[in-house]
């Protein structure tokens, strides 16, 4: 109970959920009344919050607390580690900082820090560190995110702006109205949907689905997983081959231009280019129709069901979905071009249930009606330092200072960075090729973490500053679409001598002579109050009331009320494109960008097109002759919670599964639940093996998440970026290509176990 006469209350981007709590400590977890289908991820917090690998004291790497900045990068990750008080630690990190600055000028601080920390609009630790770091001078920072960062940077291109397009996706209720055929590239995987960024109360994809499915919506599933759609949806599945999405999508477009099926009107009146589109389309730009037979061929679906699908999608009230998960991977721009452009053909663009939407396989938040909320953000201050880079390019950062990168337009020169500082992210689980980016690591001369356990990233630090959870500290969960505003009570008191991201700034920032600034005067409570009434009266303009901060509290959550009208996707602009034109340089869709054009990137051109990707079964050899997707994990997100009960609950002999098909085990003489060696020239992996037929032969999935646990090139517990390929999709975004990645798979006998289950040494 708090002083409120309540039970206390969390939230988290995969749920809300009331805490019992018994003798200072967290005894459990009970679902929020109100969602309508929670999820199990949050109970995975429950055993870990004190346990061993609790990290409770600040921690300096032996090597580096001994020699100095620069001593042994190579040891980290090996080194022990000695525990020091707080005093001790605030006083090397600023002496450190003070020494960079004046030696090498802010912009060899690297601090893009990307990740997904904890909800909480208060205690978000890129907030704090960001707004931390823009008080002494600044930071060298990153750009767009590992999610979608080709569609991040094509689509604004195409249609203008990307993220403002993902938050207007057609809602569920609409879909369910209007829509009769929804073709799901990358299919609908209900356990993605269990996440919603900055706080879920209320969990829909489930519901959304079905209702459209009892109102007569038919669903594709196209994906190289049968389990990426409910049963229930009784989705027909077209089992492609992994990263061919922009050639079954060029199929479709060359079956409805040729057979009379596209919307003439509707791409005069709204797009620019169809035509210049439509000669490379027929083969005219380079002899190659891009007929059915043609996709077929690639992909791997057979050219009859392709003409089925696209004359039956001529005739619905179709809406293309895009997940995410087609960004990454190499050349990740152009099926989210070419997904556009087939729903321009179509013409149903801004009608109900009709034309395109991004990531309802990705996120909950995706298909929620759009909520008038305009929430205040952790003010980050002004940064003085201008390098940046595309965020996936951090290795090569590291390896080339003073080296170039193309991106979207221009050349950018990498920072010579000398100390790297990440809070509420890990790159040693996001980052593909984690063992060139151990390498790549061992350059910098100190790396600061803020890091709550001893997960792979604080293991790879030479300062490790113990930060609280959620769950120790009092915050606000505010979201743009979640229906639900909640407090984030603290709970418990901070486990041993942990603090809140803020108070290890705050710290810092008094020795260095800017605490005044850093906090302007105001206590943590205070900022939290802050956020919330700015919120409120920006929501109140918008004619949304929401009750004052005390009455808040005192409940605990507030339902922001549904919106009048529903959500559909581009509908101004369809009923008037000279009124609310787009935000491209023609102000309609660009199917032809003179901009992308003018850019004369091999590997992107001035249209959707198909570009081979670096690795897929169409180059497949025989050291490699599997394709590997490392999907999103059913049981947390990402790397967190990793060593707790939910996600332990799904290894195999402490590792992560790995599924694959009957056939490609039988090949290989493997059987189920045995420990696996998944390999390629760039590093290993073991996992516990599945044989199913949810996939395609020829294809492996494997979840991330599984912390990085390296003995040599192996990862001794399962995570597959020991294995993705490092490059970027294209020079004109950059993004991550996880998704594009071939590998062997044989059987690891006398396989060590993992280590990452206890503290590093020290
Ligand atoms: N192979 C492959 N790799 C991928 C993907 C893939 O599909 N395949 N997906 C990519 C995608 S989409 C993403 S978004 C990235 C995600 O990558 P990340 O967002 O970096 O992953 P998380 O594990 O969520 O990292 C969050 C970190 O913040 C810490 N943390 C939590 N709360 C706090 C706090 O209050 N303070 C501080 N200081 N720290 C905190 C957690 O312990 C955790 O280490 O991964 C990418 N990597
Ligand atoms: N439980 C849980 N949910 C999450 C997250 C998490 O960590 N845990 N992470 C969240 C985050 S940060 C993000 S960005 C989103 C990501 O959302 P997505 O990118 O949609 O997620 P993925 O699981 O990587 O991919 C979705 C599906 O795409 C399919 N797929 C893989 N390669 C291909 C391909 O080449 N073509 C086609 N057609 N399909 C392919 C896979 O079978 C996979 O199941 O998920 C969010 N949801
Ligand atoms: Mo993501």
């Amino acid at each position: 109970m708090t002083d409120q006469n309540r039970d206390l209350l969390t939230n988290s981007h995969w749920g809300a959920y009331w805490v019992d709590v018994a003798d200072g400590r967290v005894t459990g977890l009970r679902d929020f009344e109100q969602d309508p289908d929670p999820s199990p991820i949050g109970h995975g917090i429950v055993d870990v919050l004190d346990d061993p690998l609790r990290i409770t004291r600040p921690a300096v790497r032996k090597s580096w607390l001994e020699h100095g900045p620069g001593a042994r990068g190579d040891l980290r990750g090996s080194d022990g580690f000695v525990s020091v008080s707080w005093d001790e630690a605030e006083r090397l990190v600023a002496a450190e900082l003070d020494r960079v600055r004046a030696a090498h000028g802010n912009q060899a601080i690297f601090a893009g820090s990307y990740g997904w920390a904890s909800a909480g609009r208060f205690h978000h630790a890129q907030s704090q560190l960001k707004r931390f770091l823009n008080c002494i001078g600044g930071f060298s920072h990153s750009v767009n995110t590992y999610s979608y960062a080709a569609a991040e940077v094509v689509v604004p291109h195409v249609i203008g702006d990307f993220l403002g397009h993902l938050e207007r996706a057609t809602s569920w209720e609409v879909l369910a109205e209007s829509c009769t055929l929804f073709v799901a590239f990358g299919g609908l995987p209900l356990s993605n949907g269990q996440i919603g960024q900055g706080g879920t109360g209320a969990h829909v994809q489930r519901g959304g689905m079905l209702a459209a499915r009892a109102k007569g919506a038919r669903f594709v599933n196209i994906s190289p997983m049968r389990s990426d759609a409910l049963d229930a949806l009784d989705a027909d599945w077209l089992a492609l081959r992994p990263s061919t999405d922009a050639a079954l999508m060029l199929g479709l477009a060359h079956v409805l231009l040729t057979e009379g099926l596209h919307d003439r009107a509707f791409l005069d009146r709204y797009t620019v280019g169809f035509d210049r589109f439509a000669a490379y389309l027929r083969g005219e730009t380079d002899g190659t129709p891009k007929t059915a037979d043609w996709a077929a061929a690639i992909c791997e679906i057979p050219a009859d069901r392709l003409r089925a699908l696209a004359r039956d999608m001529a005739t619905s009230r179709t809406m293309i979905g895009i997940s995410y998960s087609l960004t990454r991977q190499d050349h990740g721009e152009q099926p989210y071009w070419a997904a556009i452009t087939l729903a321009a053909m179509l013409g149903q663009i801004g009608l109900p249930g009709g034309g395109f939407g991004f990531g309802y396989s990705a996120m909950n938040n995706n298909g929620l009606e759009r909520r008038y909320l305009p929430y205040a953000a952790f003010p980050q201050g002004q940064n003085p330092v201008k390098s940046y880079i595309p965020v996936a390019r951090i290795a090569d950062m590291l390896e080339n200072p003073g080296g170039t990168v193309d991106y979207n337009g221009r050349r950018l020169t990498y920072p010579d960075v000398k100390v790297v500082w990440w809070a509420g992210g890990n790159p040693f689980h996001h980052h593909q090729d984690l063992n060139r980016l151990r390498r790549a690591w061992a350059r910098p001369d100190t790396v600061i973490v803020n890091e709550w356990c001893w997960n792979s990233l604080a293991r790879h630090a030479d300062i490790v500053l113990p930060c609280t959870t959620a769950l120790e500290r009092s915050d606000i969960a505010m979201s743009r679409k979640d229906p639900f505003i909640t407090v984030m009570d603290r709970a418990i008191a901070p486990v041993g001598e942990a603090r809140d991201d803020h108070a290890i700034f705050r710290g810092i920032a008094a020795r260095m002579g800017v605490e005044e600034a850093f906090t302007e005067g105001r206590s943590p409570e205070d900022w939290v109050r802050w956020l919330y009434d700015v919120s409120r009266q920006a929501a109140s303009r918008g004619g949304v009331e929401l009750p004052g901060f005390d009455d808040l509290q005192k409940r605990g959550w507030v339902r922001v009320p549904d919106p009048a009208k529903r959500t559909i996707l581009m509908e101004r602009f369809r009923a008037d494109p000279d009124a609310h034109p787009l935000k491209t340089p023609s102000g309609r869709i660009e199917i032809f960008s003179d901009t992308v054009a003018g850019f004369g990137y091999d590997d992107c051109p001035g249209h959707p097109a198909w570009l081979e990707p670096l690795e897929w079964l169409g180059n497949a050899k025989a050291d490699a002759p599997l394709h590997m997707i490392s999907t999103q994990p059913k049981t947390k997100l990402h790397s967190q919670m990793d060593h707790g009960p939910v996600s332990k609950a799904t290894r195999i002999k402490g590792r992560e599964p790995v599924t694959m098909h009957p056939v490609d085990a039988a090949a290989r003489g493997l059987s189920e639940g045995q420990i696996v060696r998944i390999f390629n020239a760039r590093g290993a992996c073991l996992a516990g093996l599945r044989i199913s037929d949810v996939l395609r032969p020829g294809v492996i999935q494997i979840a991330t998440g599984a912390w990085y646990d390296p003995d040599g090139d192996t990862c001794l517990h399962g995570n597959p970026n020991t294995l993705t390929p490092d490059k970027g999709t294209s020079k004109l975004a950059q993004g991550p290509i996880a998704h594009s990645c071939l590998v062997q798979v044989e059987a690891a006998p006398d396989a060590p176990a993992p280590r990452i289950g206890t503290p590093p040494p020290g």
